[in-house]
C-alpha cells in the first residue's frame, strides 16, 4: 500500500516536471528576432539638399540615413525602402550590410545608374511617407513626415530614438 502510493506520487511528480519542460519548449522565444523587430530606423533625412552634400555625380539629391541600433550588422537585400507606405516594395536595397551602431547614406534621386545606393524615388518637400518593409511586407520603420525646410534635416535624436526634429544635417554620423 506504502509502495503503491510512493508510486503514485513518484508518477505525479514525473508527469508534472514533463508537462513543465514541455511547456518551457514550447514558449522558448526564436533564435533570432523576426526581421520586423529589427532596430533598423530611418534615422534622418533631407527633402531639400542645394549645398549640404553631394553624390558621387556631384549631385546635391535627396537623402536619407539608416541606423543600425542592433549590435550585429544588419543584411539589407531582403528589406524594401518606399516612399509611399501603400507600395512597400518600391525598392530592394542591394546586397550590403550596415555595421552595429552605424549609418548608412541613400541617395533618393532615381539614378540608379550612379551607383547601388540609388533609390527609385526622390523625397517631397511639402511632406511624404518613408518605410521600410520585410520581404514579405512587414514594416521595420514607417513615418509620415509634414513641409521641410532647405538644406536642413529632419532626424530622431538621438539615433535610433523616437524623438523627430529639424537639425544640422549628419549624413553617416551621429545625430545632434
Ligand atoms: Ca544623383
Ligand atoms: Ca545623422
Amino acid at each position: 500500500m506504502a509502495s503503491n502510493r510512493f508510486f503514485i506520487n513518484y508518477l505525479i511528480i514525473f508527469i508534472i516536471t514533463f508537462s513543465i519542460i514541455n511547456c518551457d519548449n514550447s514558449t522558448e522565444p526564436p533564435k533570432e528576432n523576426p526581421p520586423e523587430k529589427i532596430k533598423l530606423f530611418v534615422n534622418e533625412f533631407m527633402a531639400s539638399n542645394r549645398t549640404t552634400i553631394a553624390d558621387e555625380s556631384g549631385q546635391y539629391d535627396d537623402w536619407l540615413e539608416l541606423y543600425n541600433r542592433e549590435d550585429t550588422n544588419i543584411s539589407l537585400k531582403y528589406f524594401y525602402l518606399t516612399d509611399d507606405l501603400s507600395g512597400k516594395q518600391k525598392w530592394n536595397f542591394p546586397d550590403t550590410f550596415i555595421l552595429p551602431k552605424k549609418w548608412l547614406l541613400i541617395w533618393c534621386d532615381e539614378d540608379s545608374l550612379q551607383g547601388p545606393l540609388h533609390a527609385n524615388f526622390k523625397l517631397s518637400l511639402s511632406g511624404e511617407q518613408i518605410g521600410i518593409f520585410t520581404f514579405d511586407g512587414k514594416a521595420v520603420d514607417t513615418l509620415t513626415y509634414g513641409p521641410q525646410r532647405q538644406d536642413t534635416s529632419f532626424g530622431r535624436f538621438p539615433d535610433g530614438a523616437d524623438y523627430w526634429k529639424f537639425m544640422i544635417p549628419t549624413p553617416n554620423n551621429t545625430n545632434r
